[in-house]
């Protein structure tokens, strides 16, 4: 038999690596929820014979493509580009793109692995996705980028569109990115459709949609903090990142009464004891969004201090709220929160805390929400930008901010319901990884031999 016995998750992992050599990120995400899932399949039989787990890694279909572009030299470019269709048992395919120099085929997979999950958690009938390519936008003119955008979608163009597959934004994929991708998927088909979310205002994107992810991520970490009467108030928070979800995370806590002493990027971390009020939050923004500059230079504006190359583990903080990227929080560094009395550590990026760290929260029984459920507000109003564009109307911002909330209770009661312990404690990986599976196993048990 070429799968491993499927009630043993060390075979089914030697089996998983084999076939998918140098994949490590990809690895780390399925383990985590094999993990979670085996008392649950032991239980409930039927999935492990209908062989849900073997057809859950396995993704629905892969593309990979060739992105020649120009540059503003005349010389010519390539990089790769990727899609990875995983899962489209409860609707089309749905999730980011990204743009950065470490993508590889195993960082999209994982990605879009643990998309499938969050998406069903969400409540809406989204299916899961990732793509992107190593293209680095850093240090690119606005020209150039949208060269690449072009090339990128003259391929993509075929494979995607609103009932089948909806890209959106992730890490170097904002704004501007999804400008120049929509004009392109425009111009070749010929039609003005809502197939790909996080778009501009007046042609065709949802209010919220910019601060959904950040903001999703608080209201699922005071979700957390009410179970054991906590709130933000007066509480010191840790964020890394300056990007999209760092930023509206920084407003979402200040609006709560919590202060947020630090912010990074790649390069470094910068240390604000006073906390970064509206007014500097306004100049991050400027900084990140239109002057694409390093957060370091905060530190000189505000004559704070800068950590060059280090990430703001080891700061005292009550609150953590990694924002960046995947593996930014290690064992060393989980060790420092909790040393220094971290309460919860919510997670704003995809995967950031890495299975040591996760273990060192775990057993010191801190709140501990795991990206797929805390950060899952921004896919879930790129959901309600869909039904936005089905119905040809759009909400209030105010409409569309209580539904997100009303989404993160709802994903919050979910893992409470699916990763409650005997002892009363709530283990949220377990109650994410059970609660997104059922929905999307079902659907495929339904659908026959998908
Ligand atoms: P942005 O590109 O807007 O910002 C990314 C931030 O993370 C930047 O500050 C960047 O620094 C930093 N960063 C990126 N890569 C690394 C790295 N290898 N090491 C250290 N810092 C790094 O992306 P987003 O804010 O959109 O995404 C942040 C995280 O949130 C990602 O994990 C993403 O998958 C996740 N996420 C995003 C959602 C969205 O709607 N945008 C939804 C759900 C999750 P630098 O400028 O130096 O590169
Ligand atoms: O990781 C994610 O959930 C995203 N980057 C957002 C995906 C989306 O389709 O809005």
């Amino acid at each position: 038999m070429s799968v491993a016995s499927p009630n043993n998750t060390a075979a089914f992992m030697a089996d998983l690596k084999a076939k998918n050599a140098a994949e490590p990120e990809f690895h780390q995400a399925v383990h985590e929820v094999v993990e979670s899932l085996e008392d649950f399949l032991n239980e409930h039989p039927k999935y492990r014979h209908a062989r849900i787990l073997e057809r859950i890694v396995e993704p629905e279909r892969v593309i990979m493509f060739r992105i020649p572009w120009v540059n503003d030299k005349g010389i010519m470019c390539v990089n790769r580009g990727y899609r990875i269709e995983m899962n489209s048992a409860i609707g089309p395919y749905k999730g980011g793109l990204r743009f950065h120099p470490t993508v590889t085929l195993g960082v999209l997979k994982f990605l879009a692995f643990e998309q499938v999950f969050k998406n069903s958690l969400t409540t809406l009938p989204m299916g899961g996705g990732k793509g992107g390519s190593d293209f680095d936008p850093k240090g690119k003119s606005d020209n150039e980028v949208m060269r690449f955008c072009q090339s990128f979608m003259t391929e993509l163009y075929r494979h995607i569109g609103p009932n089948t597959d909806i890209p959106a934004g992730d890490i170097g994929v904002g704004g501007r990115e999804i400008g120049f991708l929509f004009g392109q998927y425009k111009r070749i088909r010929n039609e003005f459709t809502g197939v790909l979310t996080g778009k501009g205002l007046n042609w065709g994107g949802s209010l919220i949609r910019p601060e959904a992810t950040g903001y999703g991520n608080v209201y699922f970490a005071r979700e957390m903090l009410k179970t054991k009467n906590e709130d933000f108030d007066g509480k010191k928070i840790l964020v890394s990142g300056s990007g999209n979800v760092a930023q509206y995370t920084v407003q979402k806590v200040t609006q709560l009464g919590g202060k947020v002493i630090t912010l990074s990027d790649s390069s470094g971390y910068i240390l604000d004891p006073d906390g970064i009020d509206d007014k500097k939050l306004e100049y991050v923004m400027h900084l990140k969004n239109n002057k694409r500059g390093r957060i370091e230079e905060y530190a000189k504006k505000y004559g704070v201090s800068y950590f060059k190359n280090k990430r703001p583990w080891s700061e005292k903080g009550d609150i953590a709220l990694p924002s960046a990227t995947q593996n930014e929080i290690d064992e060393a560094d989980a060790l420092a929160l909790i040393a220094n009395g971290c309460i919860c550590v919510s997670e704003g990026a995809n995967m950031p805390s890495s299975p040591e760290a996760i273990h060192v929260f775990i057993k010191n029984k801190i709140l501990f929400g795991p990206g797929k459920a805390a950060n899952a507000g921004g896919v879930a109003v790129s959901g309600l930008e869909m039904t936005q564009n089905s119905m040809r109307l759009s909400w209030t911002r105010e409409e569309i901010d209580e539904r997100l909330q009303a989404i993160m209770r709802q994903i919050h009661s979910t893992c409470c319901s699916y990763g409650k312990n005997e002892n009363g404690f709530i283990n949220y990986i377990n109650g994410a990884n059970i609660g997104g599976f059922v929905k999307v196993a079902d659907a495929m048990m339904a659908q026959g031999a998908v």
